[in-house]
């Protein structure tokens, strides 16, 4: 028996940028909670979080870790983050195991693009979200402008639960206490603000409260829970994980007044498929049939695949079989852990609400539903919004036979990283890794040395594509009859431009038998053969639609082969005189900076065929540019914007849409092609 009960427990992701101190913090809440008794640093490379060779080299985190401690009889769950935002698969996946996103920040980061990311999707999940704004003693002149920016961005719920005083040096508790004085001013200011915001959700509290009455916790506790599930109040507290400051009254924080998984919004589970899809509520009952998901998945040195799952009902036992989705057949378990980072200790059960971990079952993966009743099959969490990775690299091994070394590492990262994909492209004969930027897949390069295999990469290929502008008809005749079996099929088409996005439509107006309706098949093949390899430039078409109209058959000579070849040339008779296009990838940019470089960012991204289509400047002084610019002209952005800012830019880029490419470059792509 576990020696909490479901109530009991808190789970809470500590997410934010990078660098804010979330690694740290999470070592300084274990190290105050009695977890540990030596206080690790992450430039050491000593953290219990950041245990893995590639956190340990670059002192920052690169996947997500699990920790837990205990704290006046509660179970806290913590999920340390990555922060960077190449590293942000990671983090999203974590997303659904937990009741409260707390956003570490750094008051002189300020609130960058990676802040707004992260509370924009915690927002689409209905997480609720709090602030910590860490590093507190070295920036105590600035938590007051730091405070205007976040409500700023955040909106006016986001209020102190506690204040710094003291120079930062601790911090005193302006929800059940308004008196004192704080290094931003009397606490009785900050207390009333707060409550007027808490009261507005509960009438009869409101009521209370104006006639005079001073509410205490039991009074407090369910509206301000109630308050931060609606997102009416984000709490702000201060701590500074270096000197341990402000770290136990933010354990206190997170086990009175954070919302347990009964108390929390539920997590987003649907049950059904298409339009038969309907929300499903889970009951947080240990009791009940098992309900878990699985949010993250690791490679441990000693049991090999580790997936960590969340509890939502039932109780997960060692020795229990569980089904897969929709899987017939059950998976036996054997054994489950608890994790503190890299320690893992077996554990008889997982109750509802808590999270653990399973080793080496090759059923289970990433985002699975596990669970021990049928009526539970088409359960699933709400798709998570991952963003397409954009950045490509071919990997080449320098010793020929190490291909398989290679594929062995990258299946084991896709099965990680839903951000990671990894394809063998048969034209190029390249193997082709896709991630987020020049960190995810230089890590991903770094994976791949460390099991001994020495790799060289070329430099990143852009996803272009091709398209046609007008429609156009194509014919082609194959006919081989000299010596031998003959072939012959011939076909006449049109093809059509589609909308953007719209694919691949193939049309079957073939009247009279002409052409039989067995060799249809063969005739689409060929086209998206030949579609997938590229005509003008040698990228994929898209978005077009092809009609065959016409084309003769002959009774004998006429075969599967021949008609590919014929729809094979057919369609690039046609696409060669329907305008083709070059399709680019344009991705949307979001950049901040402390300090005034709006100027210079907004010139550098217009240099770089971008579209600014917004600018601001927050609170405390920060410039935030927004643009469409072509994914081509960020590939070296990062060391780019580095330079203008002085190291303190950061951005953010999501996948947009297509746009034809200017002429210029269509000219190089296909000069490129043809051997220029
Ligand atoms: N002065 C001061 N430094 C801190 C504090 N917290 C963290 N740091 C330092 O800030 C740096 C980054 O800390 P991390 O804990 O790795 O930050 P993180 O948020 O986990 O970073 P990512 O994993 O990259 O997202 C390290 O050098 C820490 O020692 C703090 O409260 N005060
Ligand atoms: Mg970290």
């Amino acid at each position: 028996m576990a020696a909490y009960g479901t109530a009991d427990i808190h789970n809470v992701l500590l997410a934010g940028p990078r660098s804010s101190g979330k690694t740290t913090l999470a070592e300084a809440l274990l190290f105050r909670a009695g977890e540990i008794n030596r206080k690790g640093a992450v430039d050491a490379g000593t953290s219990t979080s950041d245990f893995e060779k590639e956190e340990r080299e670059h002192h920052h985190s690169v996947y997500s870790s699990l920790l837990h401690a205990t704290h006046l009889g509660k179970r806290i769950n913590l999920l340390d983050l990555p922060g960077a935002p190449d590293l942000i698969g990671q983090a999203i996946a974590c997303l659904p195991a937990a009741e409260t996103m707390v956003l570490v920040m750094d008051p002189e980061a300020g609130v960058d693009s990676m802040s707004r990311r992260m509370v924009r999707l915690a927002h689409d999940l209905d997480l609720p979200v709090a602030v910590v704004v860490n590093k507190m003693e070295a920036n105590v002149g600035l938590l007051g402008g730091f405070l205007d920016e976040l409500k700023e961005t955040l909106g006016r719920g986001c209020l102190p639960i506690n204040v710094p005083t003291g120079g930062g040096k601790s911090v005193i508790d302006c929800l059940l206490n308004g008196e004192g004085e704080s290094d931003l001013g009397p606490v009785a200011g900050f207390h009333t603000e707060l409550l007027d915001q808490i009261v507005e959700v509960d009438d009869a509290l409101m009521e209370r409260y104006l006639e005079g009455e001073e509410p205490n916790y039991e009074a407090l506790h369910e509206p301000f829970e109630r308050a931060m599930d609606q997102a009416h109040v984000v709490p702000v507290c201060f701590t500074d994980a270096a000197t341990g400051a402000g770290v136990e009254a933010l354990l206190d924080i997170i086990v009175r007044h954070f919302p347990s998984p009964p108390e929390g919004n539920h997590r987003p589970f649907f049950i059904g498929e298409g339009e038969d899809e309907v929300p499903f509520q889970y009951n947080d009952d240990p009791n009940g049939p098992v309900l878990a998901h699985v949010f993250h998945v690791t490679t441990d040195p000693y049991l090999g695949k580790l997936c960590f799952f969340r509890v939502y009902q039932g109780t997960v036992k060692g020795s229990d079989q569980l089904f897969v989705g929709a899987g017939r057949k059950p998976v036996r378990l054997s054994h489950v852990f608890q994790l503190q980072g890299k320690d893992r200790e077996e554990i008889n059960e997982i109750i509802a609400g808590d999270m653990g971990a399973v080793a080496k079952i090759d059923d289970i993966h990433l985002g699975d539903v596990l669970h021990d009743d049928h009526s539970l099959d088409h359960v699933h969490h709400k798709p998570l919004p991952y963003p397409a990775p954009l950045h490509a690299l071919a990997v080449i091994p320098k010793t020929r036979g190490d291909e398989n070394k290679i594929a062995e590492v990258l299946s084991r990262i896709r099965e990680e990283d839903p951000t990671f994909e990894a394809h063998f492209d048969t034209e190029t004969h390249e193997l082709v890794i896709h991630g987020l930027g020049q960190m995810h897949l230089s890590l991903v390069l770094e994976r791949i040395k460390n099991q001994g295999v020495d790799v060289e990469a070329k430099p990143p290929k852009i996803a272009y594509r091709e398209t046609i502008l007008t429609q156009a008809e194509g014919h082609y005749r194959h006919k081989k009859q000299s010596g031998g079996a003959g072939q012959f099929g011939e076909v006449y088409l049109r093809i059509e431009p589609l909308e953007r996005g719209a694919g691949f439509e193939f049309v079957d107006k073939i009247v009279g038998g002409v052409i039989p309706k067995s060799f249809m098949p063969a005739i689409e093949k060929g086209i998206r053969d030949i579609m997938g390899q590229g005509i003008a430039a040698g990228y994929p078409v898209e978005d077009v639609r092809v009609t065959v109209y016409d084309g003769k058959t002959h009774s004998v000579d006429s075969k599967e082969i021949a008609f590919k070849t014929a729809g094979k040339f057919a369609f690039r008779d046609a696409f060669l005189k329907a305008k083709p296009t070059i399709l680019e990838p344009v991705v949307n940019v979001e950049v901040t900076t402390p300090g005034d470089w709006l100027g210079s960012i907004t010139g550098d991204l217009s240099s770089r065929r971008g579209r600014v289509f917004g600018t601001d400047t927050t609170a405390g002084g920060r410039a935030l540019v927004k643009a469409a610019v072509p994914l081509a002209e960020m590939i070296e952005y990062e060391p780019a914007l580095k330079s203008m800012t002085k190291g303190r830019g950061s951005f953010t880029m999501e996948l947009s849409h297509y746009d034809p490419v200017p002429d210029r470059v269509a000219k190089e792509l296909v000069a490129k092609f043809n051997g220029g």
